[in-house]
């Protein structure tokens, strides 16, 4: 089993690499003349991973293996609530496994976030201002606490580096429309209920996660379909319920074993240089927690 490699592969056979992002690489077919060529796009999800806004200079092993298998996962526990973009897992045999073959879709500009919890930028938000994206919360919440219901809380894709900026709904109107911005966040929510309820029954909270949408290509098409990779670890927080405390911020279950590292003295890390590169210990630990959120999810046994 060969380590991949760090960046993506210029051409896979009848592939082109067009886009990267931190963690993923797209590819759009090399002949656009082929059977369905402009259509299709190649999700391929590499071992990169990052942390602290860094992508690490190691890999961790099997890692885009498992977040394909847990976006597939879901996409077949949420197809009532919306269509997605999966056509096919019949990829080019480097990369079998962590890439699917995606319908390509003209992409809704919004990062469709949802959260049930309050945590990170939205927690850091509600203290200075008693809102996130707009909407108003109740007084004394503490990070990690329970909303009573879950909220919309979009964002703005950012230029590269920079972190997306929430955004209120009102934006969202005016980016694409009022009747676009209500679909987005109604079938937001409503993916997000479907899945929360879901791994609080194997004993996960799903803290908020993030979706993104995009319409088919064909002309006059008005249906949003889900796209991207969904509910992994990378576009999600998830945290265990066995461990869940409110009040302090909550140990994350695939990356919190890193993010401990990488602030021990021992890692010798200095915040905003190049990370170091991970010892075993770090990288055994952080796969078997991939495998785990895996595991727990699904209830399969991750074999491969
Ligand atoms: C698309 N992104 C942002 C891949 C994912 N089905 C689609 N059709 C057209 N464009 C996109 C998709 C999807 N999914 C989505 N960029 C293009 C996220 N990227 C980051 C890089 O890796």
């Amino acid at each position: 089993m060969g380590t991949m490699s760090k960046t993506p592969n210029e051409s896979l056979r009848g592939w082109t690499h067009v886009a990267s992002g931190k963690v993923r690489d797209l590819y759009a077919p090399a002949d656009l003349s082929a059977h369905s060529g402009r259509d299709a796009l190649l999700i391929v999800a590499s071992d990169r991973i990052s942390a602290f806004d860094h992508v690490l200079p190691t890999p961790i092993p099997d890692k885009g293996k498992i977040l394909t298998a847990l976006t597939l996962w879901w996409f077949e526990q949420l197809k009532d609530v919306t269509d997605n973009h999966f056509v096919s897992v019949h990829v080019p045999k480097e990369v079998e496994g962590r890439a699917m073959i995606a319908e390509r879709l003209q992409m809704v500009p919004v990062e469709c976030v949802v959260r049930g919890y309050i945590t990170g930028s939205g927690y850091q938000e509600y203290k200075e201002t008693g809102q996130v994206c707009g909407i108003t919360l109740p007084e004394g919440l503490v990070d990690g606490d329970r909303l009573d219901e879950p909220i919309f809380t979009p964002a703005a894709k950012a230029d590269l580096g920079e972190h997306d900026e929430n955004i209120t709904f009102e934006q969202v109107e005016e980016r694409v429309g009022k009747e676009t911005a209500r679909q987005l966040r109604d079938i937001s929510i409503a993916l997000y209920t479907k899945a929360r309820d879901l791994a609080e029954e194997r004993g996960v909270i799903l803290a908020d996660t993030k979706f993104e949408f995009g319409y088919r290509m064909q002309p006059g098409e008005t249906d949003l379909i889900l796209a991207d990779e969904i509910l992994t670890p990378d576009s999600s927080r998830f945290w265990l319920i066995d461990s869940y405390s409110p009040g302090k911020s909550q140990p994350s279950l695939d990356k919190q074993y890193i993010r401990d590292w990488l602030k021990s003295e021992e890692s010798g890390w200095v915040k905003d240089t190049p990370p170091p590169e991970l010892p075993d210990h770090v990288v055994m630990k952080t796969q078997e927690r991939y495998r785990h959120a895996y595991e727990r999810l699904t209830g399969e046994t991750w074999k491969r």
